[in-house]
C-alpha cells in the first residue's frame, strides 16, 4: 500500500457535522473479493454471467477483482489511515452457503469473522449488507428471484449469518438496491442472470422485498439490539416539460424506481398507480395475503444510495434510450418502456450521470414528508471519473472530491433543518469491478493498479480523510 498523493490546500468552511456522525465508505463482496473458487465458495450468478460472451465490457471478470479476500488486512489499514468510523461491506452468499440452501461453509464465514475482527481492532464499525447481487447459481437454476422460495432461502441465510456475526456486528442491511437486482437482472438483462423477462422481473422485485422483510424478522427475533435497515437506490425525478405526457412519465419512473420499494418497506403497501401500470404486463397473483405486512417489518434505519436525477419524457418520439447500459440490453422500465431519459443539462460524471446535489435534498425531504420518520444514512454516493496516474505516481481527482463535497453540503444543510440524517458512506473505498462496465469505471477514493494490486490514495481520499478528521467540510480539493 502507498498513501502518497497530493494533499489539498484546505480551509474550513465552518460546516461541522454533529458528534457521532458516521463517516464511512462502502464496497461489495463481488466487486472486490476475487478468489471465487477459494475455500469452498460456491458459484454465483455473476461468475456464470461473466463467462458469457458480450456481457461485460472487454470480457472483464471478477475472478481476482482487487484481491480483497487475501488483502483485507491491508485494506482495513487503509480505512484506518482514512479515519473512517464505519465500513459498509457485503457478504458473499455462495462463499458462506455454496448452494444457497443446506450446508454452510465454515471457511467462508471465518473470512468475514476475520474481516470484522480486524475492523473492530481499529475501532471501525462494521456495517454488513447481506445481499449485494451475488445469488448462488443453484438458486437461479431453481428459478432465481422470480421464484418465491428464494425469499425463504434468503431469510434462512440471513438468520445463519446473523447468528454467527450478530455478536460483533451491530448494523445490518438486507438487500442492496432491490431495483437493480430485479429490473437489471431480469428485465433489461444488463446484470446477472441476464434474463429479459419483464413479467419475471416484477415477481423478482416482489420477492426481493419479501426476502428483505423475512430476513429482518428473522434477525430481529434473534437479537433485539441489532440495528436493521433496508437499502434502496433513490433518484430525484423531473418531467422534461410541463406536458401531461412528461408528468405521466415522471410518475411512472418514480413509481418503479422509488415508490414500489419505499411504499412496500415503509408503509406496507404497493402504490395503486404502479400496480395498475404493472397489471398490464402480468397478473399480480404472486403477491400473497400477508406479504406486505411481512415486507413492512419495523426497521431501525433506512439506507439510501443516491447518485443522480432522471429527467424523463413521455412524448412519442421524444425518447432517448431508457438505458445507458454498456452492453446489449433491453429496457429495465417494465410497462413504461416508452419513457425517454433526457439530458437535463447538468455536468456529468464518467458514467454520464448528471451531478445534482439538489436531487439528494429532494429525496430526503420526500422521505421525511411522506414516510414514517426513521434515522437515515447515505449508504452510497460517489462518482466514477477517468483517473490519470501522474509521473510521480499520484492521482489528482478534484472532481471526485467536489462531487462528494457537493453532496455532503446537502447532508449538512439537511441535518441543520432537522432531517434525521446520521451518516454518509462514500462509494467506493477502492476502485473495483463495476459490473457490466468491468474495470473501466473507477469509483474509488483509493486507486487500484489492477496489474500489481497496489493501492494508492487519490487526492480525493486525502481530502476525505481531512474532512473526517476535521468533522466537517473544508472545501473541495483543488
Ligand atoms: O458499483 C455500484 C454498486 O454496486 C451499487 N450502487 C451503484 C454503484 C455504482 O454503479
Amino acid at each position: 500500500m502507498t498513501t502518497q498523493g497530493t494533499r489539498p490546500e484546505t480551509q474550513s468552511s465552518g460546516l461541522m457535522f454533529p458528534t457521532g456522525f458516521v463517516w464511512g465508505a462502502a464496497t461489495s463482496a463481488y466487486q472486490i473479493e476475487g478468489s471465487i473458487s477459494a475455500d469452498g465458495r460456491g458459484v454465483s450468478i455473476w461468475d456464470t454471467f461473466c463467462r458469457q460472451d458480450g456481457r461485460i465490457v472487454g470480457g472483464d471478470h471478477a475472478e481476482v477483482a482487487i484481491d480483497h479476500y487475501n488483502r483485507y488486512a491491508e485494506d482495513v489499514r487503509l480505512m484506518a489511515d482514512l479515519g473512517l468510523t464505519a465500513y459498509r461491506f457485503s457478504v458473499s452468499w455462495p462463499r458462506i452457503q455454496p448452494l444457497g440452501s443446506g450446508a454452510y461453509n465454515t471457511k467462508g464465514l471465518d473470512f468475514y469473522k476475520r474481516l470484522v475482527d480486524e475492523l473492530l481492532s481499529y475501532g471501525i464499525d462494521p456495517w454488513l449488507t447481506l445481499y449485494h447481487w451475488d445469488l448462488p447459481q443453484a438458486l437461479e437454476d431453481a428459478g432465481g428471484w422470480p421464484a418465491r422460495d428464494t425469499s425463504k432461502r434468503f431469510a434462512d441465510f440471513a438468520a445463519a449469518v446473523h447468528a454467527e456475526l450478530g455478536d460483533r456486528v451491530r448494523n445490518w442491511s438486507t438487500v442492496n438496491e432491490p431495483w437493480c437486482a430485479a429490473f437489471l437482472g431480469y428485465a433489461s438483462g444488463e446484470h446477472a442472470p441476464g434474463r429479459r423477462e419483464p413479467a419475471a422481473a416484477i415477481r423478482a422485485a416482489h420477492h426481493l422485498n419479501l426476502a428483505h422483510g423475512l430476513a429482518a424478522q428473522a434477525m430481529r427475533a434473534q437479537n433485539a439490539d441489532s440495528q436493521i435497515g433496508g437499502c434502496v437506490n433513490l433518484y430525484a425525478i423531473s418531467p422534461a416539460t410541463d406536458s401531461e405526457e412528461d408528468a405521466d412519465a415522471a410518475r411512472r419512473i418514480d413509481g418503479l424506481q422509488n415508490r414500489f420499494f419505499l411504499d412496500a418497506l415503509l408503509k406496507g403497501e404497493y402504490p395503486e398507480d404502479v400496480l395498475k401500470d404493472l397489471g398490464a404486463v402480468t397478473d399480480l397473483d404472486f403477491i400473497e395475503d400477508g406479504d406486505l405486512a411481512t415486507i413492512a417489518a419495523p426497521l431501525d434505519m433506512l439506507l439510501i444510495n443516491y447518485y443522480s436525477r432522471f429527467t424523463v419524457s413521455g412524448a412519442p418520439g421524444g425518447a432517448q434510450s431508457a438505458s445507458a447500459a454498456p452492453t446489449d440490453s433491453g429496457s429495465p422500465w417494465v410497462g413504461s418502456e416508452h419513457v425517454g431519459f433526457v439530458n437535463g443539462g447538468r455536468p456529468v460524471t464518467g458514467m454520464g450521470w448528471e451531478i445534482d446535489g439538489s436531487g439528494l435534498r429532494e429525496v430526503l425531504d420526500r422521505l421525511v414528508a411522506e414516510y414514517p420518520r426513521l434515522p437515515l444514512y447515505i449508504s452510497e454516493n460517489g462518482a466514477a471519473f477517468d483517473d490519470v496516474v501522474a509521473e510521480d505516481g499520484t492521482i489528482h481527482d478534484p472532481e471526485r472530491a467536489a462531487y462528494i463535497d457537493t453532496h455532503l453540503r446537502v447532508c449538512h444543510d439537511a441535518i441543520e433543518t432537522g432531517i434525521p440524517l446520521r451518516g454518509y458512506f462514500a462509494w467506493s473505498l477502492m476502485d473495483n469491478f463495476e459490473w457490466a462496465w468491468g474495470y473501466g469505471k473507477r469509483f474509488g477514493l483509493v486507486y487500484v493498479d489492477y496489474e500489481t494490486q497496489i493501492r494508492t490514495m487519490k487526492s480525493s481520499a486525502l481530502w476525505y480523510a481531512d474532512t473526517i478528521r476535521h468533522g466537517g467540510l473544508l472545501g473541495p480539493a483543488e
